[in-house]
């Protein structure tokens, strides 16, 4: 067969301008769009600002699920404002309870070899569909829905060839850790990992799921799976097998590299504080003493992660220290596991049962006790993220977790004296029931509920001519976008409001920042590599533009961040020689002149810092980033009438 990887093929049908030439910048045509609550405000905010009356994609998904805690009336009122906005647009709206985005989206909507588009960085679970499905920050995600192609830099294409088979006790969990474990944090950067070999085939798509889920923690700009017989198998489950195609790498199919991964030598893994990639094998940790163990999230909660760790835990209770949290994915898996004895084997055991929705994994609830260690079959383990700053976080398969939950104690589940269990890896039918998604025809008469929290969206100047301002904040490699912009119970609510929410940008790192900051406009910040890894959250760009940062410099910088910043018209910049990073320091006053000249000359871009000595640093901004950022940012460009469909 000929046609190229699983992941050109799918790009080829959708390419709208460049060429599938690994570096430059390609624009794609969006079949569907999701955002979640906690990105969504800010989308159909700016999409009510695009002045469209309806969005032009395909397919566009409004889930609620992030921001469920409704300790105050702020979240009820985002609910609101996202369903009346739904429903003018015509988005179609996950009513909350109905589970995490990327699991619902998996179940019910993603379709092979189309694209998906969303405001959340693990958008690349429905990869484990064939979908070509790519997390951005809500802005460029709003731009989809108004029908615009998504302008990104083309990726190089790395096959991951699996071979040999899962033994027991080993899960789709432990492939990506293992992965992770090779190739970093920062490994995935301008890369898409395109799984191929004999290993795939006996994957189901929930197993396919959780590994280009977590794809998502290498940096990678997506991860896909072929579309094969496992794909019709799970669609046919869900009832829709009209969705499936075929789609399979074909035999000329080259790859920018090749990662060998042998399914055989496997055996569980964990990842330690405070880092995804900070993996071992279950043996180094076991005997670790754990107080919380925590299921769910949208790596680990289908309805099969559900049922192997009932069968662990199946007459037996946890640990008296222990607190097993379980957030089953979506509605779909809970009412299974209800139906099936599942959700009482769990309570029986002394499990927590919380709803379908991301809880404890961007702490909204469930901060586990003071510098204790939470085990939890999650994706993200960054410093501070549990909502308790000196917790550790450990994150393994939820074999590994419901083991520990009984023992109390990190526990490899080979030394479980019970069989391993043997549980079909999809159901012949799932259960099915849609009724909490509400399909919204547009209706631009309704009309948008705004509560007294949602406030207006910043506006931004353009670019000046000279920037000169203080450093204010010297940053390592690695920094998380939580770190930048930290979620959790306190906070979330706060993501309809700009301004409260800038009082705690950098809150963790330095809880002078955001005063410091507004007493300086012009400011600039200074990091190592992999600037801004971890989520999609365009929040932790605009805050920092409306604090009044205009530049930030980089070793390097994480793909959707990079982009987020171009969107509200901060300048990304890197360095030409790394040892500059040491000529800089907190403090310095920086001055570059000329910048727009600067930008588009495309040689280096000169900076003096505070003792006169220049910087010669690089940027990568195609001919149309620099364009926004000369306005002031994506929306102001898309509002002076360079938006085609309008
Ligand atoms: C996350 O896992 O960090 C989040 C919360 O899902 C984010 C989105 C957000 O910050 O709202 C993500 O992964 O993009
Ligand atoms: Fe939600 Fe956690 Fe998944 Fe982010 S990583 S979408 S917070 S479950």
């Amino acid at each position: 067969m000929t046609g190229g990887s699983v992941t050109q093929q799918i790009l080829g049908e959708h390419l709208v301008e460049g060429e599938l030439i690994a570096g430059t910048e390609i624009a794609i045509r969006i079949d569907h769009t999701l955002t979640q609550d906690a990105t969504g405000t800010l989308a159909y905010l700016q999409f009510e600002a695009l002045g469209l009356d309806h969005v032009r994609n395909e397919l566009a998904l409004s889930y609620v699920d992030h921001n469920m805690l409704q300790t105050g009336f702020e979240n009820a009122d985002d609910h609101r404002f996202l369903q009346s906005a739904a429903a003018k647009f015509g988005v179609q709206y996950s009513r909350p309870g109905n589970g995490i985005c990327h699991q619902v989206h998996l179940e019910r909507f993603a379709v092979p070899g189309k694209t998906l588009l969303g405001s959340d960085s693990h958008t690349p679970t429905a990869g484990g569909m064939g979908m070509l499905a790519i997390g951005a920050g809500g802005l460029d995600v709003t731009m989809a829905m108004a029908g615009e192609p998504f302008t990104m830099t083309m990726p190089e294409i790395v096959a991951v060839r699996l071979i040999g088979g899962l033994g027991q006790w080993v899960s789709a969990k432990d492939i990506i850790l293992e992965l992770l474990r090779l190739e970093g944090v920062r490994g995935g950067r301008g890369r898409v990992f395109e799984y191929i070999g004999l290993g795939v085939e006996a994957l189901s798509v929930p197993q396919r799921a959780t590994i280009t889920n977590m794809g998502a923690e290498l940096g990678a700009t997506t991860s896909i799976f072929p579309s094969d017989s496992q794909t019709l198998r799970y669609l046919k489950a869900q009832g829709r097998e009209r969705s499936w195609r075929a789609i399979a790498a074909g035999t000329d199919a080259a790859y920018d590299a090749e990662i060998v991964i042998d399914l055989d030598a496997l055996g569980p893994l964990v990842a330690g504080p405070h880092s995804p990639d900070n993996v071992v094998p279950v043996e180094q940790v076991a005997g670790t003493l754990v107080e919380q163990v925590a299921i769910g999230s949208c790596t680990n909660s289908s309805y099969h992660d559900l049922a192997i760790a009932a069968r662990i835990l199946d007459g037996r209770t946890v640990h008296p220290n222990v607190s097993l949290v379980i957030t089953p994915g979506s509605r779909q898996a809970f009412l299974m596991a209800e139906r099936e004895g599942i959700i009482e084997t769990f309570l029986r055991a002394g499990a927590r049962i919380l709803e379908s929705a991301c809880g404890p994994c961007i702490g909204m609830g469930q901060a586990p006790a003071s510098s204790s260690a939470s085990l939890r079959s999650f994706n993200r383990n960054f410093e501070g993220r549990s909502g308790t700053p000196d917790a550790r976080v450990y994150l393994a398969s939820p074999e590994v977790c419901a083991t520990s939950a009984l023992i109390g104690r990190i526990s490899d589940p080979r030394e479980l004296a019970i069989p391993y269990p043997v549980i079909p890896l999809i159901p012949a039918k799932y259960l099915i029931d849609d009724t909490q998604v509400i399909a919204n025809p547009p209706n631009p008469a309704t009309e948008i509920v705004r509560g007294p929290n949602i406030a207006p969206l910043p506006i931004f100047d353009a670019l000046p001519d000279r920037l000169s301002g203080p450093l204010l904040l010297k940053l390592g490699d690695d920094v998380s976008t939580d770190a930048i912009m930290p979620a959790g119970a306190k906070v979330l609510p706060l993501r309809s409001n700009i301004p409260a929410l800038a009082a705690f940008a950098f809150a963790r790192v330095d809880p002078t920042f955001a005063e410091r900051a507004k007493k300086q406009p012009g400011s600039f910040i200074v990091a190592g590599s992999n600037y801004g890894q971890g989520s999609s959250r365009e929040h932790a760009a605009i805050v920092l533009r409306y604090l009044g940062v205009r530049v930030v410099i980089a070793k390097s910088f994480a793909r959707i961040h990079a982009a987020n910043l171009v969107n509200f018209g901060i300048l990304p910049l890197t360095f030409t020689d790394q040892v500059d990073y040491d000529h800089l320091a907190s403090g310095d006053l920086l001055d570059m002149r000329e910048v727009a000249a600067q930008l588009d000359a495309g040689g280096p871009v000169r900076l003096t810092n505070a003792v006169g000595k220049v910087l010669e640093l690089r940027h990568e901004l195609s001919a149309r980033q620099r364009q926004i950022l000369r306005v002031g940012g994506l929306l102001n460009h898309a509002r002076q009438g360079v938006l085609a469909v309008v």
